[in-house]
């Protein structure tokens, strides 16, 4: 029988996944659960023949240049692959794969969510009752913003994009969109949503704007100071995406100085870092920031996993993997 390909996995993943890779292929995988260091980092890439890392993993171009001739495969753990340098992996024979569709929902959710918390200050509310600082009901205690009626600007109108315009049709959100191009007029329609070829003007009419697009060098603080001054003051920014897409220091500025209304954050720029503004900014109502928790379902990770899996075998197969990252993605 053929010898079973070396898969070095970066982190604990759920318990069926490791099961079946234990199956298929000569699993390495992380038992404790810590982020590999530089060092195991360089010894995994220079010893497998795929690596399955995740967006704790750094896998640079120095890194690749150590990779052993082995490696032909780096089959990534999540559907953002900001965390590889994807142009020398692919210049050096290595094919990359991510995980794309099965988080889709899922994150979707998590944008809803963070609307709906940042709008009706669930966050602020939940901490009323286990701090004990209730003292009844007011007709002017607690007052957040309807959304019913107002308007969503989604910038980026891919899978997850189209997943939260069908959820905030459901809520009575008026859907707007930006992204590179326009999608087609079947699921315009069927959205009812309005394209916007101009982030700039979309940005000054919305209610409501939620990152949805991937962090490429093409979106690295695509929503800049200049791009954020642009929102309306009473607007709220929800980022569900890559942190790296807002400039972050801009928007803690804007939120310091009500310049805008409140952000939903479940992604920052250097992260796990918050930083000390930022930190104090999340004490107040405003601000409601996740610990990057946006694809974070039990069903999800085995769902990604089960698509790392396809990867690696139809690779190992010698087929092209339905997953691969393509330079037009980029
Ligand atoms: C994970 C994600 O948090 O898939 C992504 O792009 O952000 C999340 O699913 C992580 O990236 C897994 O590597």
């Amino acid at each position: 029988s053929k010898k079973k390909p070396l898969v070095v996995v970066t982190r604990k993943l759920p318990d069926v996944v490791e099961t079946r890779m234990r199956e298929l292929f000569d699993a390495r995988l992380n038992v404790n659960d810590a982020p590999m260091s530089p060092g195991e980092l360089v010894e995994a890439v220079k010893t497998a023949d795929v690596l399955v890392p995740t967006i704790t993993d750094k896998i640079d171009s120095s890194l690749l240049a150590q990779a052993g001739e082995n490696l032909r495969l780096i089959a990534n753990f999540g559907n953002g692959v900001d965390n590889i340098d994807v142009q020398t992996a692919l210049s050096r024979g290595i094919t990359v794969t991510n995980t794309p569709g099965v988080l889709t929902e899922d994150t979707a959710d998590m944008c809803m969510a963070l609307i709906l918390a940042v709008a009706r200050r669930v966050a602020e509310g939940a901490r009323v009752i286990p701090e004990e600082t209730w003292n009844g009901w007011s007709p002017t205690w607690m007052l957040g913003h309807r959304i019913t009626g107002k308007r969503l600007g989604i910038v980026g109108m891919g899978r997850i994009g189209q997943a939260l315009a069908r959820r905030a049709k459901a809520f009575g959100l008026q859907v707007h969109y930006h992204n590179r191009r326009r999608v087609s007029p079947a699921i315009e329609e069927a959205l009812e949503a309005t394209y916007w070829d101009s982030l700039d003007q979309m940005l000054a009419r919305m209610d409501v704007v939620s990152v949805n697009c991937p962090h490429t060098p093409a979106t690295y603080h695509l929503l800049s100071a200049r791009r954020l001054k642009l929102m309306k003051p009473d607007s709220i920014l929800v980022n569900t995406a890559r942190g790296e897409i807002i400039d972050e220091n801009a928007l803690t500025r804007m939120l310091e100085a009500n310049e805008i209304a409140g952000a939903g954050l479940d992604v920052f720029e250097h992260e796990p870092a918050i930083s000390p503004r930022m930190l104090k900014l999340a004490r107040q109502h405003r601000i409601v920031v996740l610990p990057h928790m946006g694809s974070a379902t039990i069903e999800g990770r085995i769902d990604m996993g089960e698509k790392v899996i396809v990867n690696i075998k139809t690779f190992m197969d010698g087929h092209r993997p339905p997953d691969r990252v393509l330079p037009s993605m980029l």
